[in-house]
Parts: structure tokens; C-alpha cells; sequence
């Protein structure tokens, strides 16, 4: 098993990833971790950022970053890198808001989204493993569903015809833009698991 330690302030994001890798891996965000400024001017920047900072701090050790978001092509890319600070509130529900206000005339094909997930793993300052992965769907008109976080209850996925807010968590990490970055991760700790053996 290894350890991981997880440059994220998003205790949601541990979860997952602690869900998806277990058996092969655990994922815990250090006591001492501080966020840091997310200046990059695009997914695998800001994830590279987050990791090298943690990764200063803690020598020797497996340290994940990993920077998501939702891409709007109707609304230019946004709310893209930007997606937690979306609205001024910054709230998971203000930023859903602005972003269901922004798209209220957008119909049909317009209402095309996808999340990107992007995961950086390194050792002192090493990049060991990078990999991206996306899920498309559509943005609804309103909020369904409990579960989640983030833009969940507005992403519906049209193959299990339900939101993101409305699945399992295992459910949402089968199919999900960081369940398909994690897929990646953990087969190149597996390969990493048989030449150590
Ligand atoms: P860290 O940077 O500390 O990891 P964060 O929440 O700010 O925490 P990001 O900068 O990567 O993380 O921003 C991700 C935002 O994108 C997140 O706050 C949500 O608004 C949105 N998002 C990402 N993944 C999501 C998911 O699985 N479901 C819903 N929204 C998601």
C-alpha cells in the first residue's frame, strides 16, 4: 500500500480518492497543509503548484496534486480554472447560481459542459506520474440531487440519465472526470506495486 498525501484543502476530494484507490493506496490532506496561490494559467499548472508546495514540506514523501474544474464552451472556456471562485459569494451554491443565471437563454447543443480533472503525483520535486480526465454532460435549467459537490446537482449525465448530485459516490467516480484521471494513477501504482516486488 502506499501513502499519499493530498495537496487540497476540498476534504470531497480526499474521499473520492480515497474510495477510488483503496486496496492500492491511502489519501490523506496533511494537518499542516496550506492552500496555495492558484496562479496557473491552466489545469496541470495550478495542479503542478499545489504539489510542489506540499512537496517542499514533505521530503521523501508521495504527494498528489490535482486542479478541476467545469468548462463551458457556451460561456468561453468559464467557469474553467476559475470554477471555485466563480461568484463573488464563492459558495458551491452562489457559484451555481451565476453560472445557471449566465446560461439561461443557452438551448440545446449550448448546453454542452465537461470537467476536467488534472492530477500531478511527485516526489521531492519529481514528477512521477501526470494524467488528465474529462466527462461531458449537460447543464441543467435547475438543482437535482443530494449528493456531491460542487456544480453536481446542475451536471447531468445523459448515459445514466441523472445529475452528478444524484449518484452514488461510487456511481460518480465509475464515470467521473476524476475517477478517469485516478484510473490512471492507479494502474502506474500497480506497475509501480509488481517491479518493487
Ligand atoms: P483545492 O484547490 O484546495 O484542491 P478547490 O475546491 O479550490 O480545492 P480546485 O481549485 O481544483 O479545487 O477547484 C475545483 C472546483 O471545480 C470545485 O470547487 C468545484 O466548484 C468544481 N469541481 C471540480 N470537481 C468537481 C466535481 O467532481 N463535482 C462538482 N464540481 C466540481
Amino acid at each position: 500500500m502506499f501513502k499519499i498525501y493530498l495537496a487540497s484543502s476540498n476534504p470531497h476530494k480526499a474521499v473520492e480518492m480515497s474510495r477510488f484507490l483503496e486496496g492500492v493506496a491511502s489519501v490523506e490532506v496533511p494537518s499542516h497543509y496550506q492552500p496555495v496561490k492558484e496562479e496557473g494559467r491552466n489545469f496541470r499548472e495550478n495542479a503542478l503548484l499545489k504539489a510542489r508546495s506540499l512537496s517542499l514540506r514533505m521530503p521523501g514523501k508521495l504527494v498528489l496534486g490535482e486542479d478541476s474544474g467545469l468548462v463551458v464552451p457556451y460561456l468561453g472556456g468559464a467557469p474553467g480554472i476559475k470554477s471555485h471562485r466563480f461568484s463573488t459569494g464563492g459558495t458551491d451554491l452562489s457559484n451555481i447560481e451565476k453560472l445557471l443565471e449566465a446560461m439561461k437563454d443557452a438551448r440545446g447543443e449550448e448546453r454542452r459542459a465537461y470537467f476536467v480533472s488534472y492530477g500531478v503525483l511527485i516526489r521531492d520535486g519529481e514528477v512521477l506520474w501526470e494524467g488528465e480526465g474529462r466527462v461531458d454532460g449537460i447543464i441543467t435549467q435547475e438543482m437535482r440531487g443530494e449528493g456531491g459537490f460542487g456544480y453536481d446537482p446542475v451536471f447531468f449525465y445523459p448515459p445514466l440519465g441523472r445529475t452528478f448530485a444524484e449518484l452514488t459516490p461510487e456511481e460518480k467516480n465509475a464515470v467521473s472526470h476524476r475517477g478517469r484521471m485516478l484510473e490512471g494513477l492507479r494502474r502506474f501504482l500497480l506497475d509501480k506495486l509488481k517491479e518493487e516486488q
